[in-house]
């Protein structure tokens, strides 16, 4: 699939420390020992092995979720949708479906995995919506729990969902109880970036009223979305001032479309209006390039190092624990596998029991 240029800087994102200076010049060689080409040996074999990310998008139906993706990925992974007729989309609920692309840019490959909830929120009864996003969450922790005390661990395939992108209705007031609803059901399973969709449908005034009335609730309801690093106190000027932009850009105000247009000579991708042109990547019309900025090339990493230092994490204790009571209560019961089976002996059972109690944890804090 065709896909040219997002700017995939991972390399430097994870080796921003480590890369200072890894070739050193001719008279100072003879002082060193060696190890710093340790950073260039690393960024080799990383670039060799490439990189994975998985992006989830939710929201409402109809928001412009997946033509949102298309455009941060300049390829075309929906040209197989197919509609649904009125009847069909009634009786739907979640469904996820999964497209995953490898992208390649200066010789770095990403496996670049999108996972879309078309539909959501389109059935007349919208109790748990959140429930098969919440689901599919853990189930990739629990197949990497699964991959990762298996045998060979060497090519585990990492599907962990390191960023949901939630959508909100610019149609509203602010929030809506789903919304709260699903955020607080997944929010300690998942990074969440809060959307403002269709930004071309509201004025700029209406979005700066938009964006903090959004902060305020998220944080008034309890909505722990994915915080960017604090900046160091060293760093430079203009990166504190970008960081501080980026934090007040929250909800990102995005326009999506898949349309090339012709505006003053140049092709752009935009949407066409009797009264003039929106340009999806003019930062004046809306927050895409910031988006799509700190989705790839400066937060990739970071958003994959929270997914597996906290919320992974959290995952897998919580499933140890359970384990360990299961052995506790009945200490007949064997979690070490006989030789020939390279994973704990039950583990389904063992598995659903930490699904269960996230469920229930999940359901508890949405009420
Ligand atoms: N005005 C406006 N329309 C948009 C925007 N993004 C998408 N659309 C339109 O909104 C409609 C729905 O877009 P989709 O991308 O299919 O929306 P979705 O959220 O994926 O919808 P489901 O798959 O049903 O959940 C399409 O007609 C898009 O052209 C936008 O930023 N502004
Ligand atoms: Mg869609």
């Amino acid at each position: 699939m065709a896909a040219r240029c997002v700017g995939l800087g991972l390399c430097d994102q994870r080796l921003m420390v480590m890369m200072i200076s890894s070739s050193l010049p001719q008279d100072q060689e003879k002082e060193y020992v060696g190890f710093a080409t340790l950073p260039s040996q690393v960024h080799r074999k990383s670039v060799k092995k490439g990189f994975d990310f998985t992006l989830l998008v939710a929201g409402e139906s109809g928001l412009g979720k997946s033509t949102l993706v298309n455009s941060l990925f300049l390829t075309d992974l929906y040209n197989d949708k197919k509609f649904l007729n009125s009847e069909e989309r009634i009786t739907q609920t979640v469904e996820i479906t999964k497209h995953t692309v490898e992208i390649e840019e200066k010789g770095v490959r990403l496996r670049l995995t999108i996972v879309d909830t078309p539909g959501f929120g389109d059935a007349v009864n919208n109790k748990e919506c959140w429930r098969p996003v919440a689901d599919y969450v853990d189930q990739q922790f629990e197949q990497y729990f699964r991959d990762e005390s298996g045998l060979n661990r060497r090519n585990i395939l990492d599907n962990r969902v390191h960023c949901c992108l939630y959508f909100i209705s610019p149609f509203g007031h602010g929030l809506r109880p789903m919304d709260v609803e699903f955020m607080r059901a997944v929010h300690d399973k998942v990074n969440i970036v809060p959307i403002l969709a269709k930004a071309d449908t509201l004025t700029p005034a209406e979005v700066r009223k938009m964006k903090p009335k959004i902060r305020q609730e998220i944080e008034s309801f309890g909505i722990k979305i994915y915080q960017f690093p604090d900046c160091d106190s060293d760093e430079d000027e203009e990166f504190k001032q970008q960081d501080k932009e980026l934090k007040e850009s929250i909800p990102f105000a995005v326009i999506g479309s898949n349309t090339v247009v012709e505006a003053k000579g140049r092709r752009i991708r935009g949407r066409l209006y009797p009264w003039g042109i929106v340009e999806v990547e003019n930062p004046a019309h809306c927050d895409f390039v910031k988006l799509r900025n700190m989705l790839i090339r400066t937060h990739m990493q970071d958003l994959k190092d929270v997914t597996r230092d906290t919320h992974y994490e959290n995952y897998r204790a919580q499933c140890i624990q359970s384990m360990t009571r299961m052995v506790v209560k009945e200490p007949s019961a064997t979690l070490i596998p006989p030789q020939s089976v390279p994973v704990f002996h039950g583990f389904g059972r063992v598995g659903s029991v930490c699904e269960q109690k996230l469920s229930t944890d999940a359901s508890t804090d949405a009420t």
